[in-house]
């Protein structure tokens, strides 16, 4: 904890003074290398789970990141629970860690555990979602992407592609895990993107979990009840990649009778869409690890960070994603 590492960084250096003037005295100061002692910053971070490529990258760039940067990682696995994550933040409270991270895996019911982390005087930093809490203080900072900018992306490029488009365009939503930032938000994002123009109409809107079954089994529920499908959003490649399975099955052709439109750009989606079997994806890095570490350093030391500090990403096409799959990092 901050007050209490300042503590042993002070107790440290005077130690120090007093070592090196008893060694100066004898005429051997040693004034470089640290005081000794395991003062590593402590962090505990909460993941929501493993439910995607995506998170699998960006638990490891979490972890590699943390080995560079000489920090003590506590890492939990949540398994998409928020029970578990409140449980973890406690037992993060109770180890008196220095610095508090997580992604929350959905955006109400952190208020409580939040305020009892800044009593503990222990600073939080939100990665990847958001929180809904009308109280900032209880966190210093959120470093992720913006959803609903995704969203609006994809709609977007699908109203460019749709114009002159006389009839109706059918159009399936595969929403991620139910109360989560990114679910809420990149619907939000698509739905204003695409309200301008009457013949782009969801017909059908469910959620997938950001899971690849779940998005292969509700892909097959819509095809059953909607014999005209003509564009199928994913939120996450991962369930449009399940999608795939099942639109193959059905007989149709992805990416030519059902137009599919996904956002991450993980390699297996970004393969995909190079394969034609997407036709774009909005690109939501998973790559936070080193921003992570350099804002945990900062916060334990009691320097000012921004309120909020958003991910920089793109947009590909089929073209594009030939030529960046080479380069991918996730
Ligand atoms: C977005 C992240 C989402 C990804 C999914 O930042 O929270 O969760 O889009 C992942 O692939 O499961």
């Amino acid at each position: 904890m901050r007050t209490r590492r300042t503590a042993r960084v002070i107790i440290a250096a005077f130690a120090g003074v007093l070592l090196a003037g008893s060694m100066a005295a004898c005429g051997n100061s040693d004034t470089g290398g640290d005081s000794g002692g395991d003062d590593k910053l402590v962090l505990g971070f909460s993941q929501v789970g493993a439910e995607s490529g995506w998170r699998t990258a960006n638990t490891t760039s979490i972890k590699e990141a943390a080995a560079a940067a000489g920090i003590e990682l506590k890492f939990d696995d949540a398994q998409q629970k928020q029970e578990n994550q409140i449980k973890a933040i406690r037992n993060f409270i109770q180890q008196k860690v220095d610095v508090i991270a997580f992604s929350p895996v959905v955006e109400s019911g952190w208020d409580t555990v939040l305020k009892e982390a800044k009593d503990a005087g222990i600073p939080v930093i939100l990665t990847d979602r958001a929180v809904d809490s009308a109280d900032k203080t209880l966190y210093k900072t959120f470093l992720g992407s913006d959803f609903v900018k995704e969203g609006r992306l994809a709609g977007e490029w699908l109203v460019e592609q749709t114009k002159g488009a006389s009839g109706p365009v059918n159009i399936v939503e595969l929403q991620g895990t139910t109360g989560s930032a990114p679910a809420n938000d990149r619907k939000e994002g698509f739905a204003k993107a695409i309200a301008a123009n009457p013949n782009l109409k969801i017909v059908a809107s469910q959620s997938g979990d950001f899971k690849r079954a779940d998005g292969k089994q509700v892909m097959e529920q819509f095809l059953k009840a909607n014999p005209d499908i003509d564009v199928l959003f994913a939120h996450n490649d991962d369930m449009g990649l399940g999608a795939l399975e099942a639109i193959t099955a059905a007989g149709k052709v992805p990416g030519k009778d059902i137009t599919i439109i996904t956002i991450d750009a993980v390699k297996d989606g970004m393969q995909a869409l190079a394969d034609g079997k997407f036709n774009f994806i909005a690109e939501c890095s998973p790559l936070l690890g080193p921003q992570l570490m350099e804002l945990a350093k900062k916060v334990e030391a009691g320097e000012e960070v921004p309120a909020r500090i958003e991910t920089e990403e793109t947009t590909f096409t089929q073209e594009q994603a030939k030529a960046a799959l080479p380069s991918r990092k996730y």
